[in-house]
């Protein structure tokens, strides 16, 4: 399996994340990406490729031009303003009050934001950008000579909306890597969300659409992050009914209960014949993870790749979260390996 990653990853690298009412160093930082790259070197994976260019269309497909221009010109607005730290919203456009974008950068910042514990920074669009290359280029790959490949993305993106940042993401990569399937000839792709928080961006996306079914195993939003989407009533709507469907889990949740949600997911996705699926991989899923509460350890990643594999689709790996940093990448490299070996 090929894997496609960029060093401009390393552009976005916040000093600063809002946690539990203090600056923390971002759990989302880019040693992640490096633990990634080493187990994959370990255990005979070829060397990572750059991607290509990334090509805008598909991207104002899922995105809006009023949010893209947000991401564009946020952090000049920033420093034009004389403001020192790194950019984060402070008031949002909560129940009864106005949803317009104001002109004032601290008004942009919080009409865009979903969750405001991510700071963006001079580099933060750049690397973006380059993450989004990289699922854009992985999908273009499948195809008769690669069944699979992966994308290491970072930044993540599955908590990035039509017009929404947050919660580390900011363009959402595999609703990239979906429509770019789409417009190459595919005309239905399964994503199939395993990183441990709802993929509400993704939601977001193709809420209203059947030509991609989304499926996301996560944290139940009463006790998880992103708390406001993600339950199992949340079915999609107009054409998109039917096409959306939420595993939400318990505190605690063990391999014993996950791994049946995800066999009934894999049922699911079967049953609506795509032409390819894409796996939204966070492995915060894991017992040691800091801010998360499953309980899979390594082998279980193993076990669920292997699992997924027995769909027999072309299927795309974009990175999504995973902050246990040392263990990173051997639970990555598991979920392939599981996969790849079956
Ligand atoms: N104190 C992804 O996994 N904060 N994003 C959670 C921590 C945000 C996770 C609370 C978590 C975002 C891609
Ligand atoms: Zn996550």
């Amino acid at each position: 399996m090929k894997t496609i990653a960029s060093a401009d990853h390393h552009l976005h690298f916040p000093k600063g994340e809002l946690s539990g009412g203090e600056f923390v160093r971002p759990f989302e930082c880019p040693e992640r990406w490096d633990y990634i790259t080493r187990a994959l070197a370990t255990s005979g994976f070829s060397t990572p490729t750059e991607p290509d260019a990334l090509s805008m269309d598909a991207v104002k497909k899922v995105h809006s031009m009023d949010y893209l221009q947000f991401l564009e010109s946020v952090w000049d607005q920033w420093e034009a303003e004389g403001f020192k730290g790194e950019a984060l919203p402070t008031v949002i456009p909560a129940r009864r009050m106005q949803q317009r974008e104001p002109t004032h950068v601290d008004g942009r910042l919080g009409y865009y934001a979903m969750a405001i514990e991510t700071a963006i920074t001079k580099g933060t669009y750049a690397a973006a950008k380059s993450s989004a290359a990289c699922a854009q280029t992985a999908a273009k790959l499948l195809g008769p000579a690669d069944s699979s490949a992966f994308a290491l993305c970072r930044p993540p993106g599955h908590h990035a909306g039509i017009d929404l940042y947050g919660g580390y993401c900011f363009l959402n990569n595999a609703a990239i890597a979906a429509q770019t399937l789409l417009d190459n000839g595919a005309s239905k792709v399964a994503i199939l969300d395993v990183d441990f928080h709802h993929g509400n961006g993704t939601q977001d996306i193709f809420y209203n659409r059947n030509d991609v079914l989304f499926v996301s195993l996560h944290g139940d939003p009463l006790h998880a992050f992103p708390h406001f989407l993600g339950y199992a009533d949340e079915t999609g709507i107009d054409e998109g009914e039917g096409y959306n469907i939420n595993y939400p889990m318990l505190p605690g949740t063990p391999y014993s209960i996950w791994g049946d949600a995800l066999a009934d997911a894999l049922d699911q996705i079967e049953r609506y014949l795509p032409d390819a699926l894409i796996i939204s991989l966070g492995v915060d899923t894991y017992e040691k993870d800091p801010i998360s509460f499953f309980k899979l350890t390594s082998d279980d990643f193993t076990r669920y790749g292997q699992a997924i594999s027995k769909l027999k689709l072309p299927t795309l790996f974009v990175m999504e979260g995973g902050y246990a940093v040392e263990e990173i990448g051997i639970n990555t490299r598991n979920v392939l390996t599981g996969f790849m070996n079956q």
